[in-house]
């Protein structure tokens, strides 16, 4: 049979999500599908961990050999020293945890799952009763937005293209940008809160301060649909503009000024990103700021922040199969019950603990680790320390479409379908599912396989009671559960569903939280033990916490900030978006750089207490002298196995994974440290 070809990939003119646009990475769809470097097949290490000697196994050979290596394991250490990993919200995400439920273990986890996204959907579902999401598919565009620690021009909105982003900005909306640097819509903004990193909660009370003690909010709708109102004013009342001057580096009037544009301009929405999620004080940060658009009703309205129709129903993840004692197991899930416990939406194990479990069996053993889509040396905070553990695992699998320095240390690597090779039920925005579409595979490279085949193959092998029905069955099962009213192959036909959209559907039974309403004292966060209110904390690293650190490290750290060219450590292979992007590079103020002898385009060593790291200095004055801004997921593809060089200019060599956490989600500190720098003299 003559395997069909990818031709081409554009953006289909009729889709509300890109309306026929694409980004530098969808432009290089087809280089990324058929690039030689593509793992083709199945293979098994046969050298040292880490040696970069493989050999080609049959599909066959690696489904037995993990299937003996598991079984053995889970017969010795119990199936809880089986760990799963998976990257940011990809395809498969459910499917990771759905096969460890099936498998008999708690132990799955994410990178971004303290420190991206969940933070601000857990929260929201307690407190709000769901997960809101920007309305710009309305008719009614907004008057303001609000960006905070979010730069969707760059990133996407939750899950959407950021096409509506730039959409959303068409009809002049005013604009207010909270970000360290001068970004392209700080640029464009009404009013740019040049923030310290990591104290966005600091900035949130304050504007909370404002928009109660100057009457700005929407009283009608605080009456009938908030909780606490009174017990949140008093926990901001001392919360002035002038007490967040000094934490947040923000002038006093700016942030009046930014209060009262938000507040007096509606309908607004807020945009909000995975900056206020990269710092122990994350979930209280979350609920601040979300706290904005609820004191001003901008609540489930056209042009504001909205709740979507969820035309994807509940993943039939399987977790009924894990009994109490198994999910109390959960590593971490006792502590941050927002992450893995009763508060969490979708339980994940907390990333710290469990590397302390595969390097020092404590609290118990875990041997076995099995990563499907993530680079973990790359993106998992404190590399050096992720590798200390990473080394100690009796077996290790990685599924992904190319080698990386991750899977060089693992025992078998398996080759995965990248997304025009598979089929999928994909609901945007995320969570929201108000376009439902049929992703549908178009091609297959060599052997690949999409990990959902992998885990159904697997949980064959393995002979699982459960996880073991075909792939369509669950988008089926998907599809029925949230009343888009077609099975997969009908879906497929049409393409997509954009499903009618309602707005305050909180009327006239109330918001699903237990008092029905907006939750700003969250009666479940009390329960649960956690603040119901917001607080500020400092961040563990820095000027005002850690004086005598601040005296050999006096600069603030911030990394991360997405660019167009890539997604977290992917894509650094292709080479028409690498020739955009050779380098790494480190935004630097032009007189900072200046002491330390350092010129655009110098290379320079950035330095934290766990380790050293080197990035490109790329001048600007777009950002506040006392602080600099590093790029995250840093390898070298072209320069060869086993390191491909990710030891030179990886970021989260810097970072931290040690306490102090987030109390209710763990969240360790991937921003806001303290760094020095100086220039590299010794590298090209
Ligand atoms: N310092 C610092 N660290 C960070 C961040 C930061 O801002 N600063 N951001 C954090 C955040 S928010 C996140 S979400 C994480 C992201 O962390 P990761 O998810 O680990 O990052 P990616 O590089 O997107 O993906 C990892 C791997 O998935 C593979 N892959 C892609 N598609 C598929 C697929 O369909 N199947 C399989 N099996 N593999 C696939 C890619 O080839 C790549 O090797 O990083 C976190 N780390
Ligand atoms: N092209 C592309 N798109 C992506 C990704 C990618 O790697 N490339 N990654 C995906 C993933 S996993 C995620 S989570 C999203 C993330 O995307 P966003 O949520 O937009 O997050 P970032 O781009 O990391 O950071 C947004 C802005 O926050 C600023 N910032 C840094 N520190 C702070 C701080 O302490 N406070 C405040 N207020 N702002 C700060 C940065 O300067 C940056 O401009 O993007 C997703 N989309
Ligand atoms: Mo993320």
């Amino acid at each position: 049979m003559q395997e069909d070809e990818l031709v081409k990939v554009e953006g289909d003119p009729e889709s509300p999500l890109n309306r026929g646009r694409l980004c530098p990475i969808g432009v290089s769809t087809r280089d990324l599908v058929y690039h030689r470097d593509r793992l083709t097949y199945p293979r098994r290490r046969i050298g040292k961990r880490g040696s970069g000697q493989w050999q080609r196994i049959s599909w066959d050979e690696a489904l037995d050999e993990i299937a003996d290596r598991l079984l053995a394991i889970r017969r010795e250490f119990g199936a809880e020293a089986i760990a799963l990993g998976t990257g940011t919200g990809r395809h498969h995400i459910r499917w990771v945890s759905r096969f460890g439920n099936a498998l008999g273990t708690p132990n799955w986890c994410e990178p971004g799952f303290a420190q991206c996204f969940h933070p601000r959907v857990n929260t929201t579902i307690l407190t709000f009763g769901d997960f809101p999401v920007c309305d710009y598919t309305g008719d009614v565009p907004p008057k303001c937005i609000l960006y905070w620690g979010h730069n969707p021009l760059n990133s996407g909105p939750d899950g959407e293209t950021r096409f509506n982003a730039r959409d959303g900005l068409r009809h002049h909306p005013k604009v207010i940008v909270v970000d360290p640097r001068a970004t392209e819509l700080a640029k464009r903004a009404d009013v740019w809160l040049q923030v310290r990193p990591g104290t966005d909660d600091a900035l949130a009370l304050a504007m909370l301060n404002v928009i109660i003690g100057e009457q700005l909010y929407d009283e009608p709708f605080v009456k009938s649909w908030t909780y606490g109102f009174e017990a949140l004013a008093e926990r901001v009342r001392t919360h002035t503009p002038e007490w967040a001057e000094p934490i947040t580096w923000v002038a006093a009037e700016k942030i009046r000024a930014a209060a009262r544009l938000f507040a007096e301009t509606r309908p607004a929405m807020l945009e909000w990103g995975c900056a206020i999620e990269h710092t122990p004080n994350c979930i209280q940060t979350v609920r601040a700021i979300s706290i904005l658009p609820a004191l001003t009703g901008n609540i489930d309205i056209p042009g504001g922040w909205v709740f979507g129709m969820h035309g994807i129903g509940r993943f039939p993840s399987l977790i009924e199969k894990l009994s109490p004692e198994t999910n109390a197991k959960r590593l971490g899930a006792e502590r941050f019950k927002l992450l893995g416990g009763a508060g969490a939406d979708l339980p994940a194990a907390h990333i710290p603990t469990l590397l302390q479990a595969i390097a020092e069996g404590k609290p118990y053993p875990v041997k076995a680790f099995l990563v499907f889509g993530n680079n973990t040396l790359t993106t998992y905070a404190h590399s050096s320390r992720v590798l200390d553990a990473l080394l100690k695992l009796d077996f290790m699998v990685c599924a992904d479409l190319f080698m990386t320095p991750t899977a060089e240390l693992a025992d078998i690597v398996l080759p995965a379908a990248s997304w025009p090779e598979l089929d999928e039920v994909a609901g945007l925005p995320t969570v929201a599912a108000n376009v439902v579409l049929a992703q549908q595979r178009a091609v297959r490279i060599g052997e690949c396989k999409s990990d959902e085949e992998i885990f159904v193959a697997l949980a064959r092998r393995m002979k699982l009671e459960s996880c073991t029905e075909p792939v369509v069955d669950v988008l089926n099962a998907q599809l029925r559960a949230g009343g888009v009213g077609l099975t997969f192959d009908e879906l497929k036909e049409t393409g997509f569903v954009k499903l009618p959209f309602r707005y305050r559907k909180f009327e006239p039974g109330g918001f699903k939280t237990p008092t029905g309403k907006i939750e700003l004292y969250a009666t479940r966060f009390a329960e649960l033990g956690y603040s119901p209110l917001p607080y500020y904390e400092e961040p563990p690293e820095s000027p005002i916490s850690s004086p005598d650190v601040a005296k050999d490290y006096p600069l603030v750290l911030t990394t991360g900030a997405r660019i167009p060219f890539f997604f977290n450590s992917e894509h650094r292979q292709l080479s028409r978006v690498r020739k955009a992007r050779p380098d790494p590079l480190s935004e630097i103020h032009p007189e900072t750089a200046a002491r330390f002898g350092i010129s655009d385009g110098d290379w320079m060593w950035i330095e934290t207490r766990r380790g050293r790291m080197r990035q490109k200095a790329k001048l600007t004055r777009g950002i506040d002298p006392r602080v600099i801004a590093a790029e995250h997921g840093w390898w070298f593809p072209e320069e060869g196995p086993p390191e491909y060089g990710v030891w030179r200019c990886n970021v989260n060599l810097l970072t931290d994974n040690q306490p102090p956490y987030d109390p209710a989600m763990g969240t360790y500190q991937l921003r806001a440290l303290l760094c020095r720098i100086g220039k590299a003299e010794d590298v090209v």
